[in-house]
């Protein structure tokens, strides 16, 4: 029984016991439910003690990357002969949640690495590029970066700066990214530049390269157990073969966007999840005027409200995976998903500090964490104005951005 006392900053007061009010359960296969517990038994073992200890200290823990690799949390969809482990859609949403449950830090480094570095080098690289770099990428050998927003270009990344020069056997990059997740911890990076006709090309970019630097972004308040940083590319000389062959203009990298979205949909559901159980937890233990708080009507709508947003945003997780399985998913679908569900976690979080009272604002508890990094995840991979906006856009058929 946790004692309300502060109590050490290195656990989780409450047994993790995520709601399941639909049964959504049994729309998941024995593969889907394996893969959940493992996932879950190392966030308990590996991530929950040190988590709380390392966003005080702005600290991300290396050690994660070999150990999700292990996992098999990297490339979840990317084919096995690759290094990847050949499951579906909905396996890597179930393991995303499980992650963001520990902390969105966690989720972003293997969404990252997942949907932004591997998806690209499968779908657009030369068959070169994949024997390369994804095996590595799949063990946790190599950890990689994704380079598209700039200092000046966030939502608009159509006016990027960063730029190639043809100089025959290869190309010269110069440029500069901004806010990359994993950036100095990454061997390699794929980053988006124009070339001469000012067409976005995309490419992988090794850290050892001269003039590629990439110094670490510090003082932040929001994903502080994970890695922020800048990508500062002067006169790089990237090789031909480093670039990706086919795909040419803005649709490469908002493909990229469109997998790492459709997981942070179901990313967004296990920090809530987190939140809800701890709120529950602590509500039917805390007492004041003599009764646990939880026999109060007004806390008792707070945690109704709750559980009924997290069972929408899973339904609608669910749907999504379902189509995307099946080819179907659109774009537009996804920025719904992942506008939703994302200020749905970021509503659960703030609900659910409420609920704790004074004790919320604590390290004790994972809520005040959650919001924190919640705060990241409403903006980054398209802000919520942003989403919103492709969503106004697909049913009005008026383009509102320029
Ligand atoms: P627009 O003219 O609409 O489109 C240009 C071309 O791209 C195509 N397209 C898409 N293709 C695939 N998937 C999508 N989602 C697509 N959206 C558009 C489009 O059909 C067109 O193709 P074509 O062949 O006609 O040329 O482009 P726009 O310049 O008007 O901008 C559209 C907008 C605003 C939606 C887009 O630029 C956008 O999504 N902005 C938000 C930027 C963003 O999300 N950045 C994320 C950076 S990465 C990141 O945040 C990682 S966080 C990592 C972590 O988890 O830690
Ligand atoms: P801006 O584009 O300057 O937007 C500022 C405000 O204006 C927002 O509220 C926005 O909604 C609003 N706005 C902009 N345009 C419009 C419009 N047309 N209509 C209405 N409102 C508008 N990027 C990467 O490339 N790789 C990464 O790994 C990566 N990791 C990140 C990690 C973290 C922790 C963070 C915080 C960001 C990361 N990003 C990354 C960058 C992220 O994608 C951008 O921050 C995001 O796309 C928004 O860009 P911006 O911050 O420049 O905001």
């Amino acid at each position: 029984m946790f004692i309300f006392a502060p109590t050490k900053n290195n656990n989780m007061p409450y047994p993790y016991n995520p709601p399941d009010y639909f049964q959504i359960d049994e729309l998941l296969s024995e593969e889907h439910k394996i893969v959940r517990s493992a996932i879950r038994d190392w966030v308990n073992r590996s991530v929950v003690p040190v988590i709380d200890q390392a966003a005080h200290e702005h600290k991300f823990h290396e050690r994660f990357i070999k150990e999700l690799g292990e996992l098999g949390a990297f490339g979840p969809f990317i084919p096995t002969e690759y290094g990847g482990a050949g499951m579906d859609h909905i396996a890597y949403g179930v393991i995303m949640t499980e992650l963001e449950r520990g902390d969105s830090a966690i989720r972003s480094t293997a969404s990252v690495h997942t949907s932004l570095v591997m998806y690209p080098i499968f779908t657009f690289g030369s068959e070169e590029q994949k024997r390369k770099y994804l095996p590595g990428l799949a063990s946790g050998d190599l950890i990689g970066c994704f380079g598209l927003t700039e200092p000046n270009q966030g939502s608009d990344p159509g006016g990027m700066e960063a730029k190639i020069k043809d100089m025959g056997g290869h190309y010269l990059l110069n440029g500069a990214k901004m806010w990359i997740t994993n950036s100095s911890i990454a061997d390699i990076a794929v980053v988006w530049a124009k070339d001469e006709n000012g067409i976005v090309r995309g490419m992988v970019v090794e850290k050892e390269w001269t003039g590629f630097s990439a110094p670490e972004t510090h003082n932040k308040w929001s994903l502080r157990a994970s890695v922020t940083g800048e990508l500062v590319f002067d006169d790089v000389k990237v090789p031909k073969e480093n670039v990706f062959p086919e795909i040419k203009g803005l649709k490469g990298p908002l493909m990229c966007l469109n997998s790492a979205r459709y997981g942070i949909a179901w990313g967004a559901i296990g920090a809530a999840m987190d939140c809800y159980n701890t709120a529950l937890q602590y509500s039917l233990e805390r007492k004041q005027f003599n009764k646990p708080i939880a026999a109060f009507q007004l806390q008792q709508k707070k945690l109704a409200e709750i559980v009924t947003e997290i069972t929408k945003a899973q339904l609608l997780a669910w749907r999504l995976g379902k189509l995307k399985n099946e080819g179907k998913a659109t774009p537009a679908q996804i920025s719904m998903a992942k506008c939703n569900n994302v200020e749905m976690a970021l509503n659960v979080a703030r609900e659910s500090r409420q609920i704790l009272g004074a004790m919320g604002i604590t390290g004790d508890f994972p809520i005040m964490r959650h919001m924190m990094n919640l705060e990241s995840v409403i903006t980054y991979e398209g802000t919520h104005d942003i989403h919103l906006l492709i969503t106004g856009s697909d049913i009005t058929g008026i383009h509102a951005f320029e």
